[in-house]
């Protein structure tokens, strides 16, 4: 075990291979009946609905299954974007049975010169500080919605301002991927949910299902994110300058937690990658190493299901583990990353999480990651299901979205 010091790690937390408990992980080809899975046609019609529904009563609260009714705004169109390599759209997500929630603003960059003769594939994914923040081209609108305040004086009294633009730009690099013939589609995740414990009051969640009503089950803040990338799938396939059959579902953090549910809900998304997702995303709850459900919970009492806090101190009580979570994504395409400086979302537990899933993926014909150990840092390693560590922190760097594009290259066989 190699120490790694200089990064952020909550203290009173496990971060020591030699002091991990040993824990037992359930068999995701075993049924609940107690049944072995040995076809993938068992595994869709039994084993992967069981799973589905435990995830959604145990973790992340049941999905609303009411859709509300949507118009699509096209707020503006520059065909000259990025140097004049992209096309940039902004259309609004406009929920039209509630005129006052906000609505899901969508910033879409379309490659024009593409490798490809047919529609570029396209990321999906949430960000954290409003369209404005991944690039400083002028013509983003500034976001007006709920923003968390910065240090640095960019967002004050919770809005944004003008200096806010671009500060998360190193995590989309635009042209790279617009380079390589894949459009990008983002919104701002407080669109639909501002991350904090009062946030559902002006979110989707005070229409589809208030948490007033203390459901164990309730729908809580990731599975809204979750929900909401699916929602930006929806205008895709409506948008004929993209394939959205070729739809990739990508998250960072807690933004990899929900790309998770997202994809294993929905089976549109063609390939999900989840990028230090830690816990309550692809690492293993039952390894006691860094995060734990019970902190998890009690910072973010309001990002899982209240039936969650049952396990806080005892992940050995779980019925499944989130082994079983990245399974549901089988058989597409599934990209789990982490870095060395993020402990605290435990690295190797994610690893052996999507390694775990082997066997799924083969009755499919698939492979995933392989029987290797846990690969040093910059060594990325899998098919179907790929895996690396990068050095650095926790954050999303330009080497994460090589490895993520050349995977995409790979699974989606251009055409
Ligand atoms: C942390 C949380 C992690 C992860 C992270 C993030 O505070 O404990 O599970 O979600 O935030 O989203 O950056």
């Amino acid at each position: 075990f190699q120490a790694v010091t200089g990064y952020s790690q909550p203290p009173g937390f496990n971060y020591d291979e030699d002091k991990v408990p040993p824990y037992t992980l359930p068999d995701p080809l075993v049924t609940s009946a107690g049944k072995q899975v040995t076809t993938a046609r068992q595994w869709a019609g039994v084993r992967r609905p069981e799973l589905l529904k435990l995830f959604a009563e145990q973790v992340y609260g049941k999905t609303p299954e009411r859709r509300l009714k949507t118009r699509y705004e096209v707020r503006s169109v520059d065909s000259s974007a990025l140097g004049g390599t992209a096309i940039r759209k902004q259309v609004s997500i406009v929920w039209t049975e509630y005129p006052d929630l906000p609505s899901l603003d969508l910033l879409l960059y379309v490659p024009k010169n593409r490798p490809d003769a047919g529609k570029p594939p396209v990321f999906v994914g949430l960000n954290y500080m409003g369209n404005h923040s991944i690039s400083t081209e002028p013509g983003i609108a500034l976001s007006t919605r709920w923003l968390p305040n910065r240090p640095d004086g960019k967002v004050v009294n919770n809005r944004a301002t003008e200096a806010a633009r671009g500060v998360q730009m190193s995590r989309w690099p635009l042209e790279l991927i617009v380079s390589k013939g894949y459009s990008v589609a983002t919104a701002y995740y407080g669109d639909l949910e501002p991350d904090h414990a009062e946030g559902w009051k002006t979110g989707i969640r005070s229409v589809l299902d208030p948490p007033t009503n203390q459901k164990k089950d309730g729908w809580q803040a990731i599975g809204v994110w979750a929900w909401g990338m699916s929602r930006m799938l929806d205008y895709l396939e409506t948008d004929s300058s993209v394939d959205a059959r070729r739809a990739i579902v990508v998250g960072h953090s807690r933004q990899g937690k929900a790309a998770l549910w997202a994809g294993a809900q929905d089976l549109r998304f063609a390939a999900v990658i989840a990028n230090e997702s830690g816990e309550g995303g692809a690492t293993l709850s039952k390894r006691v190493f860094g995060e734990t459900i019970e902190r998890i919970n009690t910072t973010f009492p309001y990002w899982f299901c209240l039936q969650y806090r049952t396990y806080n101190g005892k992940p050995e009580a779980l019925p499944f583990d989130q082994h079983e979570l990245l399974a549901l994504i089988a058989p597409r395409p599934l990209y789990v990353a982490s870095a060395q400086g993020d402990q605290w979302a435990d690295p190797k537990g994610e690893f052996l999480s999507a390694q775990k899933t082997d066997p799924v993926y083969q009755l499919y014909g698939k492979k995933g990651i392989g029987s290797g150990d846990w690969p040093p840092i910059h060594q990325p390693v899998g098919e179907t299901v790929r895996y690396h560590i990068r050095a650095g922190e926790h954050d999303v760097k330009r080497y994460d979205w090589e490895q993520f594009i050349n995977f995409a290259d790979k699974n989606f066989k251009r055409r």
